[in-house]
């Protein structure tokens, strides 16, 4: 009734009650013990690591909680214009550290812990990952997310609560991958959720859609799913606001089917509910692909379902009329998996709302902005019509509508013109007929960005060429990717990170959240003593990860080679492939020299860490080359000193957190023109580790920031790909011609040099043959970048002054830069400090 006495009972006793969020170390272990004994119903004589570290981990979370709360509150009653970040993918990592970090609560937490008896370090080491993402898209996001709560914006992320995350990789002893199931949640309670039992949505699927009078239509039947709503808490950077990452899961509406049961039908009893559960059960590993698989479109109907009719009750309770929604929501498509967010927010606005096409369309069209993340044609979406029709029936008479009034439109603009109109088609004709989700993304979106600039403009003259030519080019723009410096930086490179603070005079929260303060460091470059703390931290870094490589794999690794990395989900365009096989070049090179030649050589270790595709047979075979490699390469006591080879299992955000610190040099080799952005390769850069690519991605613009003599860059350029494609297919030269050094590289792995040559025949003959990704091609000139590389390296003092230029010229990077892009020129938000 809005009259009634708020708080209830007596207000002083209410206050009293009252806590805010521990800041000293006395109130922080007396949390930490409170859990031990109440939450964990545990004791001090009993308690492991794992049981310190829950409980810790608790008493952040009442903190988190309280931050939550009030941000929410905050933005609730302040009604600003609030952004959503629709993404199938969050590959969030670990969280304790991070929330640690930015509650500026980490020194505090750290000797509370030692005062009950236990290592930061260890404690830390407990968490699992949440591992919800495939890769750079998904980490994007959760960088995004960060920088969201940082800046103080008012942004939510939606997502998919997965029971299993991305698949754990081992390495069985022949090299093959082989994948286990990632039960995440399986330690039972995760400390940094909120489960919302009580907010959920009813989504249908199936049934029947009967049109109805004015555009209007009736959907019914089928089944119908529970979306129950987790919620996640992201803290900002030195801030109070802690922003909302809610996540979905499937349920059955009623827990089985009575009637069945009741028959003694209990298989079927409980089918349905099982089909209900499925939908987030598991996180698709195909990176890059698309499958057409029925439930991976149920994932993506279901999500944007769900968050949809949160956002739209959400905005109800503001009391303003449908016209205004632009004005308080925009939604930000991360690629076209929540395209069905166009058709659907239709549906609602037409069907439940009942407002007339040309309006809904209008408010759709003002809300919804899409990010495009990739060219490659293979991981384009395209969704076959008849399964369309039969899961989403009104979804696919709203596609067909939007498809007609377009088509009308665009044969206005250019008459008779039957080709473009069959381009520009949301249905592409075939058996099937397919729906373009890029299409539908990009016709109901107010803007359209690619990831960097040469992807932007890749969008702009490729895969929407037409849409630019229809709608013109303001729609269609560029927001370079970003990564946030809080956990590339601050937390896997604490020294680091004191070592900047200390040299700039300034405390880190400074620096930490205006990136281009690091431009501060130039100068010292040339400061013999700051160059020696520099480069004594990278070495620490390095014997860190030789410390994990010896706990976790039983090798020792040898510290004073220059470390080389690649660390990526296994690709084609991604040229792992290249560099084994460069790999190999460096050991025959080697193996020719003389003792005295070899003397003069730079010692090298290169790391590949990876996960492929579970079906993605080319990409298994290049991780089995390059673990048989490493066997053969580590155990040849000619060479062993100069050059070793680890690949490293299992690749996460924490490991990445280990090794990226400790790169001398990391490798971003993709063909021209595939790679949209990659942002490892600013993480990398910002820890001082450089660069060898091609330019390509963000690649070219880290090269004009940091200043093209401190990258390493080889290849071919993007214009020549394509020329050099229609001649390996109507021209082909062979290999031996083309590029001899290589075949001599290919001769030795198919003769059995690293185990059964057989085994490698079908991922030779990709090279041999149509070498789509362009490897004889830039083969010489990538062995060239490497020479340079080492040349490099000779001068030690030169080299550490390259490392100091590029960290100090990474502040466009931060994806404060980024998501500040986002808010001001897509979504029109603005920061709502919690005071
Ligand atoms: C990127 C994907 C992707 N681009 C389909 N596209 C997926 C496509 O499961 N799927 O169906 C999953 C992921 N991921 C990456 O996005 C780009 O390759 C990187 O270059 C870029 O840095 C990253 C973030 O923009």
């Amino acid at each position: 009734s809005g009259k009634e006495k708020w708080p209830r009972g007596d207000e002083k006793t209410w206050k009293e009650g009252f806590r805010s969020v521990n800041t000293e170390v006395p109130s922080i272990t007396k949390s930490i013990v409170n859990h031990v004994q109440t939450s964990l119903a545990r004791q001090a004589y009993n308690l492991d690591d794992l049981g310190a570290y829950q409980a810790a981990a608790l008493s952040v979370r009442d903190d988190l909680i309280l931050n939550w709360n009030e941000t929410q509150m905050h933005y609730t009653r302040k009604a600003p214009k609030r952004a959503y970040y629709l993404s199938l993918e969050f590959l969030m990592g670990r969280t304790f550290d991070n929330a640690l970090l930015n509650l500026g609560l980490k020194e505090q937490y750290r000797e509370g812990i030692t005062k009950l008896g236990f290592n930061m370090e260890d404690l830390l080491e407990q968490e699992r990952d949440a591992a919800l993402g495939n890769g750079g898209l998904g980490r994007l996001a959760a960088c995004y997310l960060d920088s969201s709560a940082s800046q103080e914006l008012p942004v939510w992320g939606y997502g998919l609560r997965y029971q299993y995350g991305i698949f754990q990789q081992l390495i069985s002893p022949e090299g093959q991958q082989l994948e286990q199931p990632d039960p995440w949640l399986a330690g039972g309670e995760n400390p940094w959720e909120l489960p919302r039992l009580d907010v959920t949505y009813e989504v249908r699927f199936y049934g029947t859609a009967e049109r109805l009078p004015e555009g209007r239509a009736l959907w019914q039947g089928g089944q119908e799913v529970l979306a129950v709503a987790y919620d996640v808490m992201v803290p900002g950077c030195y801030t109070k606001n802690t922003n909302n990452l809610r996540l979905w899961e499937s349920k059955p509406k009623r827990g089985f089917d009575l009637n069945s049961f009741n028959a003694g039908d209990y298989e079927h009893a409980v089918e349905s509910s099982n089909s209900a559960a499925a939908i987030t059960s598991v996180l698709y590993p195909n990176d890059h692909t698309t499958f057409g698989k029925e439930l991976r479109l149920k994932q993506q109907y279901f999500w944007t379902a769900a968050s949809l009719a949160d956002i739209v009750r959400r905005f109800k309770n503001i009391g303003k009329p449908f016209s205004a929604f632009p004005d308080y929501v925009a939604i930000q498509l991360n690629d076209t998996h929540p395209t069905l967010a166009i058709p659907e927010l239709m549906r609602i606005l037409i069907d439940e709302e009942e407002i007339p096409w040309g309006k809904a369309w209008d408010i759709v069209t003002n809300t919804v902005f899409y990010t495009n993340h990739t060219v490659l044609p293979e991981a384009l979406e395209k969704w076959p019509v008849p399964l369309m029709e039969h899961l989403l029936p009104r979804h696919m008479q709203i596609i067909y509508d939007i498809n007609l009034f377009f088509l009308q439109a665009v044969e206005k603009k250019f008459p008779g013109d039957r080709d473009r109109l069959a381009r520009m088609s949301l249905i592409e004709e075939g058996f099937p007929k397919q729906v373009r989700m890029a299409h539908l993304a990009c016709i109901g979106s107010r803007k359209v960005n690619g990831v960097a600039e040469l992807h932007s403009e890749l969008v702009r003259t490729t895969i929407l060429k037409d849409f630019v030519e229809f709608e013109g080019p303001s729609k269609f723009s560029n927001v370079t990717n970003g990564i946030t410096p809080r956990r590339w930086l601050d937390q896997c490179n604490p020294e680091l990170s004191a070592l900047i603070s200390k040299t700039l005079k300034v405390d880190k929260s400074v620096w930490l959240k205006d990136l281009d303060k690091l431009k501060e460091l130039l100068p010292y470059a040339e400061d013999a003593g700051f160059r020696k703390e520099w480069a004594a931290i990278k070495q620490r870094n390095k014997e860190r990860l030789a410390h994990h490589v010896q706990t976790t794999l039983g090798l020792t690794v040898n510290t004073h080679a220059m470390f080389d990395v690649q660390i990526k989900r296994l690709h084609e365009y991604k040229r792992q492939t290249l560099n084994i096989l460069g790999v190999i070049h460096r050991y025959l090179t080697l193996k020719q020299m003389t003792a005295a030649e070899r003397k003069k050589v730079n010692p090298r270790v290169v790391f590949f860490a990876g996960k492929a595709a579970p079906g993605y047979y080319i990409a298994k075979l290049t991780i089995r080359l390059i673990v048989n490699a490493a066997r053969i390469i580590n155990a040849d006591p000619e060479t062993r000193d100069l050059l070793t080879v680890y690949f490293l299992p299992d690749y996460s955000v924490s490991l990445a957190e280990v090794l990226i610190p400790a790169s001398d040099i990391s490798q971003h080799i993709s063909t021209a023109g595939t790679e949209a952005s990659g942002t490892s390769n600013m993480k990398f850069c910002l820890n001082g580790g450089l660069l060898v690519g091609t330019v390509d991605g963000a690649n070219i613009e880290i090269a004009e920031a940091v200043g093209e003599n401190n990258v390493f860059f080889f290849g071919h350029l993007t214009p020549a790909v394509e020329d050099l494609r229609y001649q390996h297919m109507y021209h082909p030269v062979p290999v031996e011609e083309k590029c001899p050094p290589l075949a001599k590289v290919l001769d030795c792995v198919a003769s059995g040099m690293f185990g059964d040559g057989g085994v490698y025949e079908p991922l030779l003959n990709t090279i041999r043959q149509h070498d789509y990704y362009l490897i004889t091609e830039d083969f010489e000139s990538y062995i060239g970048a490497l020479a340079m590389v080492d040349q490099a390296y000779l001068d030690k003092e030169e080299w550490i002054k390259k490392s100091i230029r590029t960290t100090a010229n990474m502040g466009k990077f931060s994806s404060d830069r980024a998501i500040l892009e986002y808010a001001e020129s897509f979504w029109n938000i603005e920061p709502v400090k919690v005071a």
